[in-house]
């Protein structure tokens, strides 16, 4: 069975671990979000990729989700003693090798694809991780701010989520992403997908970026495959995180219904909402032409993230209707 799962980070990382607990024998092709990019220290740093390469390799922090295991502040250290900033997002030595090596690749011309194989080559993935596009696009939000002219600014998403704590925002923008392409291979482990999962990552910066690269949409839209997702709210708010925040900016209700109803008919075949906090809201999905069903979505345990990932892969075969034996 062939597998396709479009990701953001921390969330989607760790739904991915169940996934591949889910499906040990599958083939599973992970496109991971690169809105989240940025450029520190003159180093290319892919927050999303990377959580899902430490997550899935086994080198993730896990009690903070994202960043390694293990790691040490030396160069941090250094450079605050030096004046440096910024004082709000830290790089740990180990992390730093990633993006040294990262930089150092993408400045002898090799597209973020290849050095994100290049990578993912050092820890032995159980998944082919393609990043969703080469080009650069980067999430800015645009925020309140009484010194600027007209009263707003655009700040990068970093310094929106971990600098500023997700204030209420007016639009998210992913800049450059007209100009973007699918990366290579993206379309085909699209196309080519016996399921397609959506998990529950953030669907405006995390999945609604990925899908907002020129053809992917509709590429998901077309595929043969059930598309099937898993929200990222549960009770009217969010499992982890704050997207909540970017929901409202894009005028989504914080709901489990509203957010499938944001991916839409057009795209989604099947979702999940949360069997405690959400069955109401199997109805309502329903009537927007979207199968719907009430499972546990609370990544509590390893097992409970198997679970979540057999739902989908369940509801995705019933969607695709019965497998041909040998003799239909
Ligand atoms: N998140 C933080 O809250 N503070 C940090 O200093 C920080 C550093 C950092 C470095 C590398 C990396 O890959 C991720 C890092 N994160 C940090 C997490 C991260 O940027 C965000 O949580 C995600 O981008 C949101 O998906």
């Amino acid at each position: 069975m062939r597998i396709t799962a479009l990701a953001g980070g921390v969330g989607g990382a760790r739904f991915l671990r169940g996934l591949i607990a889910a499906a040990p024998a599958a083939e599973i092709t992970v496109i991971g979000n690169v809105g989240d990019d940025m450029t520190m220290h003159g180093l290319r740093i892919c927050p999303d990729l990377d959580t899902v390469m430490y997550t899935l390799g086994g080198g993730i922090h896990e009690g903070q989700g994202w960043g390694r295991a293990g790691e040490t502040f030396g160069v941090a250290d250094e450079l605050k003693a030096y004046g440096v900033g910024p004082d709000w997002f830290t790089l740990g030595d180990k992390d730093i090798a990633t993006h040294l090596v990262r930089t150092r690749m993408l400045g002898a011309g090799y597209p973020l694809s290849a050095v994100t194989e290049a990578l993912c080559t050092r820890w032995e993935l159980p998944v082919r991780l393609l990043p969703a596009t080469d080009e650069r696009v980067e999430t800015h939000v645009v925020v309140d701010d009484a010194d600027a002219p007209g009263g707003r600014r655009a700040v990068h998403f970093q310094e929106y989520w971990v600098k500023m704590h997700a204030p209420d925002a007016h639009a998210i923008v992913s800049v450059g992403v007209e100009d973007a392409k699918p990366a290579p291979g993206v379309l085909e482990a699209i196309g080519e997908a016996d399921v397609i999962v959506l998990p529950p990552s953030n669907p405006v910066v995390s999945v609604g970026t990925i899908l907002a690269i020129p053809g992917l949409r509709q590429a998901v839209a077309d595929a043969a495959a059930p598309v099937v997702g898993l929200s990222p709210i549960v009770g009217g708010g969010p499992v982890r995180g704050m997207a909540d925040k970017v929901l409202a900016a894009v005028g989504v209700e914080v709901s489990a219904a509203a957010v499938a109803r944001h991916y839409g008919a057009d795209l989604l075949d099947g979702w999940l909402v949360d069997a405690d906090a959400d069955s109401a809201a199997v109805a309502q999905v329903e009537a927007a032409g979207i199968a719907c069903r009430a499972v546990p979505l609370l990544m509590s345990s390893p097992e409970a993230t198997r679970a979540m990932a057999q739902a989908a892969l369940d509801l995705a075969a019933e969607l695709a209707g019965p497998a041909a034996g040998p003799e239909a």
